[in-house]
């Protein structure tokens, strides 16, 4: 067993009297990859203490759980600096969607590249979220959109997640955008959509099921088809809902007890309670928010007032949020959208776990994953208040120092 000492613990649990959970003098045990003991440092039972063989000074740092991006588009390829460049030149992000750039750039880009082309480009944005302390991230296919492209992407998603020592989950995203060869025929698309999803589940690669819901991608009827499906086959859902606007897609996601929604912006109050029943959480994505310039704030107020448990995100993609920084998004959901630093970091460890489905990390606690960060900082409220800094002293990821 390994013992951590000298540090404080931002356990992010719920039931605790301080704010962040925090232990100020620790201690903490791993067994193996999961915690076995987290409290302070005066109450560790001595027969744990002498069972330790490895001990550990953290001279003084601040413990948070690992980090975890819940909703990002890690792999893709080419860029889109062209096109932000177009839209400081007045053009705007539908605009350019609706003139065959936008989502279908990154398509022809992303289908043109090889698997190791992909692999290395996406490697190295995977890198700085690493850096940071992230110790589970999602990524989603999309910019794909036929079967052995979303293929492709998925597998070079689960091959990062092999190759460096963090957890990747998979989301298969085909409703993204409608490809150029189904043009003017979305129904058509959809039913290409279902019949990758059983195929690519079979193949071990999809954890979820995630689609865009807007009036420059899919329909709540043709969504629907797709959750319908991904029901079927007993997988979780999610969905880009109401980003640029209303469509109700939040009620449609909660009537398939989504996991979460995502972006938000233009929720309406039946949104907010719908998912409140449904549990789904509120993923919010600072980064897209910032760099659309969009003026539309997520409507907090009125998540906090119906219980919605909020995460925040990179949204990580070419598009909309060009962005490999977590800790960037903590700060931006402070001073954007007006979070607490406490409500920040919850939503990229507690509830960003939850948005995955994944109730065994997020939370410093016995018997959770011994995946947590240490950070040059005194105070948790540190991590979102710097721009960026980076205090990551060191990351342990199911037990290992990585
Ligand atoms: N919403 C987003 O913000 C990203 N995808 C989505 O459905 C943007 C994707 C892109 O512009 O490439
Ligand atoms: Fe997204």
């Amino acid at each position: 067993m390994k013992l951590w000492t000298h540090c404080s613990v931002a356990t992010m649990a719920t039931d605790a009297a301080q704010a962040y959970g925090l232990i100020e003098d620790a201690a903490m045990v791993a067994d193996g990859a999961m915690l076995r003991w987290v409290g302070p440092r005066t109450a560790l039972p001595a027969e744990l203490d002498a069972a330790c063989t490895q001990r550990h000074d953290a001279q003084g740092a601040l413990i948070t759980p690992g980090l975890i991006d819940c909703h990002t588009h890690l792999v893709y390829g080419g860029d889109r600096a062209r096109e932000f460049e177009l839209r400081l030149n007045g053009a705007t992000y539908e605009e350019i969607a609706r003139g065959g750039g936008g989502i279908a750039s990154t398509v022809q880009a992303t289908r043109a590249a090889s698997a190791e082309q992909l692999m290395g480009q996406s490697r190295t944005r995977l890198r700085q979220f690493l850096c940071e302390g992230v110790t589970t991230l999602e990524i989603k296919s999309g910019y794909g959109l036929e079967l052995a492209q979303e293929r492709k992407l998925l597998q070079v998603a689960r091959a990062l997640g092999q190759e460096q020592a963090l957890d990747v989950r998979t989301t298969f995203l085909g409703a993204h955008a409608l490809p150029p060869e189904f043009a003017g025929r979305a129904d058509d698309y959809i039913d290409e959509v279902l019949a990758m999803l059983p195929r690519l589940h079979a193949e071990g690669l999809v954890d979820a099921v995630d689609a865009f819901c807007e009036r420059i991608a899919f329909s709540p009827a043709q969504v629907s088809r797709v959750f319908e499906a991904a029901q079927a086959l007993g997988l979780p859902v999610k969905l880009h809902a109401e980003q640029l606007s209303d469509s109700g897609g939040a009620q449609l996601a909660a009537h398939f007890a989504a996991l979460s929604c995502d972006h938000l912006e233009w929720l309406s109050e039946e949104g907010a309670a719908a998912m409140a029943a449904a549990g789904s959480v509120a993923v919010l994505l600072p980064g897209a928010f910032y760099f659309l310039r969009e003026t539309k704030v997520p409507p907090i107020e009125m998540l906090r007032r119906h219980g919605v448990a909020i995460a925040i995100a990179s949204d990580c993609n070419p598009g909309s949020s060009p962005c490999t920084s977590l800790l960037l998004m903590l700060n931006m959901a402070c001073t954007l959208f007006r979070l607490t630093p406490e409500e920040a970091l919850a939503g990229v460890t507690r509830h960003a776990a939850q948005a995955l489905g994944l109730n065994d990390r997020g939370v410093l606690a016995a018997g959770m994953r011994a995946d947590f960060a240490l950070w040059d900082v005194q105070r948790p409220a540190q991590l979102a208040y710097a721009l960026g800094a980076n205090p990551c002293l060191q990351t342990i990821f199911k037990g290992a120092p990585r």
